[in-house]
């Protein structure tokens, strides 16, 4: 990893969060009544201090390919973190995955309850698509809403969820294993690199070659995951391990083996630098984020 790529996530982390702690204020948030002290206080707990912010920084890598600036695509990528802060919140409840702690520290239901914890979810997420219908501007609006929409529902991150719980008491193949996998996590990595594509106007050729990008590097980034849950201690990941083998859940590794899984990896890292391989160093940030799933230790 280079200087370079870890100044540049770090900055990418601290415009996220400057600008999530902007818009999670009470006096700040609009609509027809007054928000409620607690659930703001846990949507805030659920999106801020912690993260590798991971998703916007792939929006501002997309969106720089051509030409957008940082401060032009941050609030695509904000949109896109409140999803996913969301989808973290909500899929550590006891009906989910029953998870005590996240990011080092407490998981929403935990440190408030377990209401209070699905209203937050639903707050994240609704805000998500008022900041991008209120502070992206641009040509192509609804096309960047139909974006992330799509990578958050039913075909995407949501419906990938509903596939993970059913393999809970089925029998997936690897097949089945990989699109399920694709929609739980791989949907939103797809919709942050297009979406910042997207912003910057990219033509049907471009747009193709960074979705290819984007669903081998979503591959590389859940396959990491699913070693991480195999290899890493608790402290280092700021969370819970082993709850794949303690679940019975079946991933490419307990398919593939671990050595099999480390390779496949390191094909789809392969795979995702192809994608690429028509952009010039204007593309360096992906490749290094592509690299960076493969080898993070968190
Ligand atoms: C409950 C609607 C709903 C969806 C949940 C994405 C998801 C679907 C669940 C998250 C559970 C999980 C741990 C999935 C593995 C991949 C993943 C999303 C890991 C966490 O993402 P990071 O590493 O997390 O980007 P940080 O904390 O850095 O933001």
């Amino acid at each position: 990893m280079t200087y370079h790529f870890e100044s540049e996530m770090a900055a990418c982390a601290a415009d996220v969060e400057n600008a999530l702690d902007a818009l999670l204020n009470v006096g700040r948030l609009t609509g027809p009544g007054v928000p409620p002290y607690r659930l703001v206080e846990a949507m805030r707990h659920g999106s801020l201090k912690g993260g590798k912010r991971l998703r916007p920084l792939l929006v501002r890598q997309a969106a720089s390919v051509f030409g957008v600036s940082a401060a032009d695509s941050l609030m695509a990528g904000v949109a896109v973190e409140l999803i996913h802060c969301y989808s973290l919140i909500h899929d550590d409840l006891p009906a989910m995955d029953d998870d005590d702690m996240r990011r080092g520290r407490p998981t929403v239901h935990k440190a408030y309850d377990d209401a209070t914890a699905i209203l937050a979810g639903d707050g994240l997420l609704t805000l998500a698509f008022h900041v991008l219908a209120t502070e992206v501007h641009g040509h192509n609006d609804s096309q960047l809403i139909a974006e992330l929409a799509s990578g958050a529902g039913l075909s995407g991150m949501v419906g990938g969820q509903m596939r993970d719980i059913e393999g809970e008491t089925k029998s997936l193949n690897i097949n089945e294993i990989s699109q399920m996998q694709a929609m739980k996590t791989g949907a939103l990595i797809r919709s942050s690199v297009r979406m910042g594509a997207m912003l910057g106007g990219a033509d049907d050729n471009a747009l193709k070659h960074m979705t290819d990008f984007a669903e081998a590097a979503g591959r590389a980034f859940q396959l990491a995951d699913d070693l991480l849950d195999v290899t890493a201690t608790p402290e280092k990941l700021g969370k819970a391990t082993g709850k794949d083998a303690d679940k019975g859940k079946q991933t490419l590794v307990s398919k593939l083996g671990l050595d099999g899984a480390r390779r496949q990896l390191g094909d789809t890292v392969h795979d995702a630098l192809t994608a690429l391989h028509s952009f010039g160093n204007e593309a360096n940030g992906l490749r290094e984020t592509a690299r960076f799933f493969a080898t993070r230790e968190n």
